[in-house]
């Protein structure tokens, strides 16, 4: 089974390890669509810490991803999709239901995001810290 995921993977931590887990978990070949720097600017209006370059690079070492490519937008999933011949498309429950018109064309399934922790809080950690 080959399985495809997608993210931002902005300052790495547990709660990315813990998806590309068990993404990997389900097949034998796991392909990761790191999201761009102007996809995330469009989306949130803010670029990650890291740029794509470096957030590519730190998800392309890691032992369980078989693939990795940029994602640069979000109605190309399709075709990244059919492209690499994936047979599930694992996502985070925060985007529950908004992928399920892509069922004729692969398994659809959204996973428990781990509690506690995000990009987000880090950097607000930090700004805390610093203070
Ligand atoms: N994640 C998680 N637990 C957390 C934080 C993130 O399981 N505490 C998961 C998300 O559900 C997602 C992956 O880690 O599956 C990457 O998360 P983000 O970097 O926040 O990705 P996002 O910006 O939601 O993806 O096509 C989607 C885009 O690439 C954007």
């Amino acid at each position: 089974m080959r399985v495809i995921t997608f993210g931002t993977f902005d300052l790495f931590h547990r709660g990315h390890l813990n998806v590309l887990k068990f993404a990997k978990s389900l097949g034998t070949h796991l392909s990761v669509g790191v999201s761009s720097d102007a996809l995330n600017f469009n989306k949130k209006g803010v670029f990650p810490v890291y740029d794509q370059n470096d957030r590519l690079d730190l998800i392309r070492e890691l032992k369980m991803v078989d693939d990795v490519f940029l994602e640069e937008s979000l109605e190309d999933k399709r075709n990244y999709i059919i492209e690499r011949s994936a047979d599930i498309l694992v996502m985070g429950d925060d985007w529950a239901g908004k992928f399920d018109f892509l069922q004729d064309i692969c398994k659809v399934m959204y996973v428990e995001r781990t509690p506690s922790i995000s990009s987000t809080l880090i950097k607000a950690e930090i700004f805390n810290k610093s203070r």
